[in-house]
């Protein structure tokens, strides 16, 4: 029994409803909703459970009476939506006619047109510096794969030409146009990757909520700009799109407007046949404190819903699942007179007059223009709260037989020709039957109506979109000497290179030339890497300020909220996190702003967390620092299998921007980031740091002189002189390299082996310079051959090679390529699952301590000749390395 049928004194209701009624009717909305309020205020505290809901009936939340009218043309803006419909359906056929298969996708924009047309045609404001009130322009996350819409708009306003039309997914020979958004192929373009689903949402909350922290800072002034989101619905599946909602409604981002096209299907087929995924939506958004906007109707509906006296329209709008929805556009108006309007006589009765065509003609909210504007129009004024509007549309809309309302929508590509006739007259596209198999492009005369109301609007918006700019001012970044503490070493004391971080931080953050450019960035982990001295140093950025007095109010580093806080603490977020440190490093584009963020995190949960974000920085092109801290599968002790890092460098290196080091000692550390700073703040070079550092306490000695070029190059002699007959070279890195040293002493003093040690600051970077000078010498045949850096260190020194680090043997073993002809290379790593116990124990069982590096360099040298196999038996009894030791990779 619904509640409609539970009525048991319909005559009460009927005055209780005429009463709410007639107070809308006489004393607005507001009046109503406080009436309400108070209501159920008392009926509580009676006792009265309420049915608690998020959720209302399947109707536009903006009634029509509120409806912001639409000031254009809509005929001339039907006209122009309609070749862009077109041109992105060549688009897409034209690529996959060609015999390439170059895929493409047609229905999703085909269901989005109206969405985005509404927005460039009256609130997507392109960078001016003449406008007052958003001379940044506005930061528009398109869907990814709708980019042939977008492209064909571009084409219009004659932005993009045919030859680049054609070339759409063609990149290889230039002048092609990427798949989807991607900065990195198309650097004036593309503002933002968004096609891995969930991406784009995440990472436009975070942007809205940096847009208050820099303006806060007082950097960047914040005016009236927006953060525009359009995702699909299928793609609120991610746990990225969703996870991160609640901030935007906790930090009240009133900048932040969500579009998503609820076409009700994904790609193998619908979202929620059983359910409604417009309603879950409303309830999970409205739940986070947004303000929800639905838009389930067209203005087609509207004669029917005013003669709804009843609900029972209503009613059976609420009742249907999208499963059905479906059917009533994939198999049309009869279809659906009998199954919707046919359920209840009442109903049927109400559409009896009306033809098939017009009951088809129906139409959904998302593709009514009015309904769409007067949605954004409520969105971009709406204070306190961020906004999403639920767009109820059709998936392949348009494309009748082809696609439309069918589950295979998704990957249609192609159209025969019946069904490019229906799409071009249902659109009015001037092309003829003739032409018509070739899809050629279309564009009016520059003169005619259209072009000239088209590029009006847009003037009237600032300009073009999108669009992506870059500030190449170059920042004053700080001389070595400005890290000279560091520089000096530590003398005896005793400290960890994450605690050396943290000083090299501060005096960034205190210096008078970019200091307030540093963005701190924690995942709640501050105490973990020692940095709670910032707390009261630079301040905790809270959008309200402190409202309460510090439980640790009083001592010296007491846990300081502030509005204009520099250290943005985002809490257990590891992906959103680095979703802020992502618009802090890109702000030279999109604030005009370079500034330089380092987000500090465990490096555990580091790329293999959020390796998919790391990719997207690599191709947003962003600027900045990322310290993997506490590193290493033996240096972090105690916390075992799922905290002990022995790969993040291997994850890192796969993204070909991201450069990475390991270093020991904290002169080295300052010199990687003050180069760091230099090239990407100084020489505007688009890449990104990727930095290890430990928790072992230990002495740092002084930075060895000239030793500069070998830090940032990847390797440098730490200590050198040795070149006997019985002589090995050592490598390693991290707080390995000092076991490294520890081996070094016991070979000289026990073997009588002397040894050189490279300290290896970053294999990766030797790896990737290898492989650049022998790519060189393949494409230049008989030229002089060049040579690797790490050939060139090793290639006049005595004996074999021994690397060892607290990473995968795979890490280290990329030098093999690269080592000097007759060089013996053995690579000591930590292969297989960490465990928790104690630095020495774990680099027993990892077998990288100081005895593995002697044993190692004593196989080295008996495999050139030089030590006998019983030598080396010895040694291991000495040390007590049983032959039969457990293989840490398989134990
Ligand atoms: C992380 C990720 N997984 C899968 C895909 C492949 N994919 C592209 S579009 C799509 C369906 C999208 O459905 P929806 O979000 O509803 O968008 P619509 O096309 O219906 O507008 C999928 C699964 C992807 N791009 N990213
Ligand atoms: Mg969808």
């Amino acid at each position: 029994m619904d509640s409609f049928e539970q009525d048991q004194d319909p005559t009460e209701t009927k005055e209780w409803l005429d009463s709410i009624d007639s107070i809308i009717r006489e004393e607005g909305i507001e009046r109503a909703r406080y009436i309400l309020e108070r209501l159920s205020e008392r009926a509580t505290r009676n006792g009265l459970p309420l049915p608690y809901s998020f959720v209302t009936p399947y109707r536009n939340t903006i009634p029509v009476s509120e409806e912001a009218k639409m000031p254009g043309d809509l005929f001339l803006e039907r006209r122009i939506r309609s070749l862009i419909r077109w041109n992105a359906l060549a688009m897409v056929v034209r690529a996959n006619q060609s015999g390439d298969d170059l895929g493409g996708h047609i229905s999703s924009f085909a269901s989005s047109a109206t969405l985005y047309d509404v927005g460039f045609n009256y609130f997507f404001r392109a960078p001016n510096k003449t406008s007052e009130k958003c001379p940044l322009g506005d930061l528009i996350y398109y869907q990814g794969h709708i980019s042939p819409g977008i492209y064909a708009r571009s084409f219009l306003e004659g932005r993009l030409d045919k030859k680049q039309l054609e070339n759409f997914r063609r990149e290889v020979d230039g002048e092609g146009l990427s798949s989807y958004p991607h900065p990195r192929l198309m650097p004036d373009y593309w503002q933002f990757p968004t096609v891995s689903m969930g991406l784009g949402p995440l990472q436009a909350i975070y942007q809205a909520h940096f847009m208050r922290y820099i303006s806060a800072r007082g950097l960047v002034p914040r005016l009236d700009r927006k953060v525009w989101a359009f995702l699909g619905d299928g793609e609120c599946d991610e746990p990225e799109t969703l996870g991160a909602i609640n901030l935007a409604g906790r930090e009240k981002l009133e900048n932040l407007i969500f579009v998503i096209n609820c076409n009700l299907q994904r790609l193998d087929g619908p979202v929620r046949g059983n359910g409604k995924i417009i309603q879950e939506l409303e309830g999970t958004f409205r739940g986070a404190g947004w303000n929800v906007v639905k838009v389930v109707w067209g203005r087609h509906w509207d004669p029917l819903l005013a003669q709804d006296n009843d609900g029972l329209l209503q009613k059976r709008m609420d009742e249907v699942v999208d499963g059905e929805f479906q059917n009533y556009k994939a198999k049309g108006g009869a279809y659906t007179k009998e199954h919707f309007f046919g359920k209840y006589p009442e109903l049927k009765k109400m559409v009896a007059g009306m033809k098939d065509e017009e009951i088809y003609k129906l139409n959904r909210g998302g593709h009514d223009p009015y309904k769409v504007y007067a949605a954004y129009r409520q969105a971009a004024g709406h204070k306190g709260q961020p906004t999403v509007i639920l767009a109820h549309t059709i998936k392949g809309y348009g494309m009748g037989d082809a696609a439309e309302g069918k589950n295979e929508a998704h990957g249609v590509k192609k159209l025969d020709i019946e069904s490019l006739k229906a799409f071009r007259d249902r659109f009015d596209i001037p092309i003829s039957d003739s032409d018509l198999k070739d899809v050629p492009y279309y564009r009016p005369p520059e003169d005619s109506p259209e072009m000239v109301y088209m590029r009006k609007r847009r003037e009237a918006l600032g300009g073009y979109l999108p669009v992506r700019t870059e500030n190449n001012d170059p920042l004053p970044v700080p001389q070595l000497e400005t890290f000279k503490a560091q520089l000096e070493g530590t003398g005896e004391r005793e400290i960890s290179s994450t605690m050396a971080f943290v000083r090299i931080l501060t005096a960034l953050v205190k210096d008078k030339a970019m200091g307030d450019r540093v963005v701190p960035i924690v995942p709640d982990e501050a105490r973990t890497f020692g940095m709670e001295g910032l707390f009261r140093q630079v301040g905790i950025y809270s959008s309200e300020g402190q409202k309460y007095e510090p439980v640790d109010f009083g001592q010296m580093m007491y846990y300081k909220e502030e509005k204009e806080g520099r250290i943005m603490e985002e809490g257990i977020n590891e992906a959103g996190a680095f979703s802020a440190w992502l618009s802090a490093a890109t702000s030279y584009s999109t604030y005009d702003e370079a500034m330089v963020p380092f987000y500090i995190f465990y490096s555990m949960f580091g790329f293999q967390r959020v390796g998919d974000l790391s990719w997207a920085a690599g191709d947003c092109q962003a600027q900045g620092f990322l310290i993997g801290a506490t590193a290493g599968r033996t240096t972090l002790n105690g916390e075992g299998l799922q905290h002990q890092d022995g790969h993040s460098h291997i994850l890192a290196n796969t993204i070909p921007n991201c450069i990475t080091y390991d270093p020991t000692f904290a002169f080295e550390l300052a010199v990687i980031i003050q180069d760091g700073l230099r090239r990407m703040y100084q020489e505007n070079e688009r890449v990104y740091y990727y930095i290890t550092v430990m928790n072992e306490n230990y002495a740092h000695p002084a930075m060895p002189q000239g030793a500069e070029e070998g830090i940032i190059k990847g390797m440098y002699p730490l200590l050198s002189g040795a070149d006997g007959d019985l002589t090995v070279q050592l490598m390693g890195s991290g707080t390995i390299l000092r076991e490294v040293i520890a081996a070094k002493d016991i070979l000289e003093k026990d073997f009588n082996i002397q040894a050189n040690v490279w300290s290896a600051t970053s294999i990766n970077e030797l790896t990737r310079e290898g492989r650049k000078v022998e790519r060189e010498n393949l494409l230049h045949p008989g030229d002089q051959e060049k040579m690797p850096y790490v050939t060139q260190c090793l290639q006049d020194t005595q004996g074999p090679v021994i690397c060892a680090t607290d990473y995968m043997k795979q890490y280290s073993e990329q030098l093999r390529a690269y080592m000097p002809k007759d060089k013996t290379f053995v690579t000591l790593g930590t292969d297989g699952f960490g465990r928790s116990d104690s630095r020495e124990k774990l680099r027993e069982f990892f077998e990288v301590n100081r005895y593995f590096v002697v044993i190692a360099s004593l196989y080295a040298l008996m495999k050139e000749g030089k030590v006998e196999a019983k030598q080396l038996k010895a040694a291991m009894k000495k040390f007590g390395i049983s032959p039969d030791k457990l293989d840490p990779l398989y134990h």
